[in-house]
């Protein structure tokens, strides 16, 4: 058995392999990250993600950072959680991690022009240069998930994989902040029903005690 600690702030890309963790159903340790005073960014964290950034994951000791590359670890090493659908076939697997790589890659820096415009400029007012920038750019990408979503329930089709816990994490940060959602009811009936999910319910208790905790220490930054 493995020794697990992932190290998370609450709205983050973290709760995507929180949710993979709750799903696997393995005891697992969660250690809060305090972003507002750049925690990540301090010499005993970056001593374990240089990047410093949330998640990161402890292996026995050992971190591993990426989404991609914990998700792929976590179904490779607990593979009848089917976090993503099983295959022998190495095509299919690339395909898989194609699927993961867009969002990490092309989606995650969308969400960030929307969610965190701040970090792109310090000339004018980020909200009304940078967002609508990035609401421009994550039109065609949910109108894509949204037809893709029309003939089944889930990323792909009748199984759940922990590709839906990315697109929930998404969805759930832009539409937090204003993302018109009219145009993507699949998506918007996706997010509902992964709410449903035992899994997730835990992974979201989890980031509300974090977020109370935040807030005792005035150190809670509430989306806008
Ligand atoms: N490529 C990384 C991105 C991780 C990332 O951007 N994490 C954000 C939270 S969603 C973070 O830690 N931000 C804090 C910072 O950049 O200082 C992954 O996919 O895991």
């Amino acid at each position: 058995m493995h020794d697990l600690k992932l190290f998370v702030a609450p709205g983050t890309c973290a709760r995507v392999p929180t949710i993979a963790l709750e799903e696997i159903g393995v005891p697992f340790e969660t250690e809060l990250i305090r972003t507002a005073s750049k925690q990540q960014k301090s010499p005993e964290f970056l001593a374990l993600n240089p990047k410093g950034k949330v998640p990161t994951l402890l292996i026995d000791g050992k971190p591993l950072t990426e989404n991609v590359a914990i998700q792929t670890w976590l179904h490779r090493t607990y593979p009848n959680a089917n976090l993503l659908p099983q295959t022998t076939d190495v095509l299919e697997q690339q395909k898989q991690i194609a699927d993961l790589s867009f969002f990490a890659a092309t989606v995650h820096p969308l969400v960030t022009r929307i969610a965190m415009p701040m970090f792109f400029t310090d000339d004018g007012d980020p909200f009304t240069s940078i967002r609508p920038k990035g609401i421009e750019g994550m039109n065609p990408v949910m109108t894509m998930i949204n037809e893709r979503l029309h003939s089944g329930r889930w990323w792909y089709g009748d199984q759940w994989s922990i590709v839906d816990g990315y697109l929930f994490w998404v969805w759930w940060r832009i539409t937090g902040v204003g993302f018109p959602d009219e145009e993507f009811p699949n998506i918007r009936d996706h997010a509902l029903r992964i709410m449903e999910r035992p899994s997730v319910i835990r992974a979201m208790e989890r980031e509300a005690n974090y977020v109370e905790q935040l807030k005792s220490e005035g150190l809670y930054i509430a989306p806008r």
